[in-house]
């Protein structure tokens, strides 16, 4: 059977070309700052980025833990969007590994409210704790998907740095949201002390992310990093398709965010599920189940019967995400067996 396989855009595989690039890596010891593949892959990064320095990281989880780690001191509060990855979905790292409490703001897809980060920034008072950091998230993955646009992230940043707070953007789908927006992901990752983003989502390298920064934060990143167990040795193996990433995949996105539309049209369309059409604005498709005799969990297990696969994210709400391995043509399919699955259950 067919299987169609929306759970992430982490399920991407490597492309040939990644392969062969992969077979063909010159490689070194990476801990000891040896491997050539890996520095091409972090010099790439600092032009895209527009950032002084950057490092590989295993994982675009371990990329946001070590900048947290980096901005703060113990028992800092942090202010972070109240959809993001890190306090959803990392396991509570910044309390275990920074030792920090964490604020959430209010957003509108993604967008927090600027009134309620300024009167969330703590005053010099021996009963508080300090405000350190600001986390943004774009785009916004709980959110569906969501862009952050460059006002809003510009607004953000000058308030930070006005109060002499750090911003950390979590980027794992930068490039997503460049595409959305028709600007470079210079221009967005700028408006940001530190930037993560991920090589191994919609952008196919098998493993591994991007964190940037000045060089003095790289450098006490890269100290973390290493207490972390993330110091990988003969990395350029990963780091050489991560470099193809970088270069030939960023274009592609916008038939991503074209299926994506085509999908939440068609879902929309089908009795008993309802997609917020203003919300996929890229490559994430959130599904709501508006029937009472139905919740996502049942759906998602039908669906799974025919080769459809989602993930849940509450019990009314399915996350549909489109990449690399998705076509046209599987789009058009998947809402058919979306509206017989529905209409039989
Ligand atoms: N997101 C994954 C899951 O962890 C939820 C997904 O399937 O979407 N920031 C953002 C905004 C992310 O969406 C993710 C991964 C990460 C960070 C973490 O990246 P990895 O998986 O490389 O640790």
């Amino acid at each position: 059977m067919k299987s169609y396989d929306y759970r992430s855009d982490t399920i991407t595989k490597p492309t040939d070309k990644m392969r062969k690039a992969m077979y063909e890596a010159q490689v070194g010891d990476d801990v000891y700052g040896e491997d050539p593949t890996v520095k091409r892959l972090e010099e790439l990064s600092c032009k895209i980025s527009g950032k002084e320095a950057a490092m590989f990281v295993p994982s675009g989880t371990m990329g946001n833990q070590i900048a947290v780690k980096v901005h703060t001191s113990p028992a800092d509060e942090i202010l972070l969007e109240e959809n993001c990855h890190i306090h959803w979905y990392e396991g509570g790292g910044i309390g275990a590994i920074s030792g920090v409490v964490s604020k959430l703001i209010k957003s509108k897809n993604g967008i927090m409210d600027i009134d309620q980060i300024e009167r969330s920034i703590r005053a010099d008072d021996i009963h508080f704790p300090h405000t350190s950091l600001i986390c943004m998230e774009n785009t916004n993955n709980k959110c569906g998907g969501t862009v952050m646009d460059l006002n809003s992230m510009k607004e953000v940043y000058s308030l930070a740095k006005k109060n002499g707070i750090k911003v950390h953007l979590d980027g794992a789908r930068i490039f997503n949201a460049a595409a959305y927006l028709g600007v470079s992901p210079k221009m967005l990752m700028m408006e940001s002390d530190s930037v993560m983003f991920c090589l191994s989502k919609g952008l196919c390298a098998p493993v591994g992310s991007i964190l940037a920064g000045d060089e003095d934060f790289i450098k006490r990143a890269r100290k973390i990093r290493k207490m972390l167990g993330g110091g990988m040795r003969q990395a350029g193996i990963l780091a050489a398709a991560g470099i193809i990433a970088l270069e030939e995949m960023t274009e592609r996105l916008r038939e991503d965010h074209e299926n994506a539309r085509i999908l939440a049209q068609g879902l929309d369309r089908i009795k008993g599920l309802k997609v917020e059409m203003d919300t996929v604005q890229t490559n994430i498709v959130m599904c709501d189940v508006i029937r009472d005799d139905l919740d996502s969990y049942r759906l998602r297990e039908e669906l799974e019967k025919s080769g459809v696969y989602s993930t849940v994210i509450t019990d009314k709400r399915l996350r549909f995400v489109l990449h690399y391995h998705i076509s046209k043509s599987d789009v058009t399919e998947t809402i058919e067996i979306v509206k017989k699955t529905t209409v039989n259950l």
